[in-house]
């Protein structure tokens, strides 16, 4: 049961608006961070094209969606020229030959080619820099959600810092790993996003509804609509509420532990960035789900489905306990967290 909270002070609101936007500041990549991982992929596509005749690299997830963390993996996506879809292709003996080519490389250590997985990989670890990273084929639908992600983030600088409060605060409440059972960075994000246009008024728009003049001709991806407004200089033209929400980041961080424990029904509704209109867990028949985020792309995938029960409660947990630190000024820290406290 959710306990009732004392009211916010504006001193609270402005100290936790400060703790997010510090939050920002102390994770988020400086420039030359951002370069360095440019410059690796180039290092690599030269390589690999000398062992792999045709290779093309093309860096996405948080290295470009606005969300990167200084330590985040490197995903990374190959394509070969001339081959526009992995149609035809022997991904496995490409993964492999990929493995191979890469335990060349001097400063790749700890190659580890995955077939078995849905989308196969070759995991690596880059020594100069200690930072972890993958490979994977063709991962088309991946790069275009990097770039709704990415304009998103770049919408307004709200976004972004909520993005990195959300990722850190799964990242601390051991929340954040999908290998382990629980949700991915990408299924937070989309979390986030989620909030920030159901918020009234609305923080961002829903990009995927919006169309510039006559109905443009519809792109598909692997056989799913990737459309989304991107012409975001013109913006404040197509999307009357544009600037129209002023919260500062602190109002919207509580308002989103709010959101997600008061008023959010997770057994009625899906977590849905592609509409704005409330999608059923029933009209998706994702009832037998804990938690229902659905893919703005994939509309298939429900990033929630690899939850167990205990996995559920466990976040929701973790969202009722921050609604109750972050809603009222805590006087003494758990004694068991002082430096995983630190940001909070
Ligand atoms: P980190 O900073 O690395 O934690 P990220 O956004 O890069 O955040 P991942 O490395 O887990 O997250 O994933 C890389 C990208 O792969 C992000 C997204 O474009 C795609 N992706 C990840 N998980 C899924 C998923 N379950 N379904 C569809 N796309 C996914
Ligand atoms: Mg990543």
């Amino acid at each position: 049961e959710l306990e009732p909270l004392p009211l916010m002070t504006l001193d609270f609101l402005q100290i936790l608006n400060e703790v997010c936007e510090q939050c920002y500041r102390d994770f988020a990549p400086d420039d030359v961070e951002v370069k360095v991982r440019e410059h690796i992929l180039q290092d690599f596509e030269t390589f690999l094209r000398c062992q792999v005749p045709g290779a093309k690299l093309v860096l996405f997830g948080s290295s470009k969606n606005g969300f990167g963390f200084k330590q985040s993996d490197l995903d990374i996506c190959m394509t070969l020229d001339g081959q526009d879809t992995a149609e035809g292709l022997d991904s496995m003996a490409v993964i492999e030959s990929l493995a191979k080519a890469l335990r060349k490389h001097h400063s790749l250590r700890n190659i580890l080619p995955i077939t078995t997985a849905k989308v196969p990989i070759v995991k690596f670890y880059h020594t100069k820099t200690g930072l972890e990273g993958d490979i994977s084929l063709y991962n088309t639908l991946a790069l275009h959600n990097t770039q709704l992600l990415a304009s998103y983030a770049a919408i307004d600088a709200r976004v972004k810092i909520l993005c990195y409060v959300m990722k850190v605060f799964a990242k601390v409440c051991d929340i954040g790993d999908a290998s382990r059972g629980s949700l991915s960075s990408y299924a937070y994000t989309l979390m986030v996003l989620y909030f920030l246009q159901q918020r009234s008024p609305p923080v961002i728009p829903v990009l995927q509804e919006m169309y510039v003049g006559e109905k443009e001709p519809v792109v598909l991806v692997d056989g799913w609509d990737v459309h989304f407004f991107s012409d975001l200089k013109n913006l404040h033209k197509y999307w009357p509420g544009y600037k129209k929400n002023k919260e500062s980041v602190g109002q919207l961080w509580f308002g989103l532990l709010q959101f997600y424990t008061e008023t959010f029904d997770f057994k009625e509704t899906v977590v849905c960035i592609r509409r704005k209109e409330p999608l059923t867990t029933f009209k998706k028949q994702w009832t037998s789900k804990h938690l229902a985020i659905e893919d703005p792309f994939d509309l298939s995938h429900n990033l929630g489905a690899g939850l167990s029960r205990r996995m559920a409660s466990f976040i929701m947990k973790a969202f009722i306990n921050a609604r109750r630190v972050f809603g009222a000024p805590v006087r003494d820290f758990p004694p068991e967290y002082p430096n995983k406290m630190e940001y909070f």
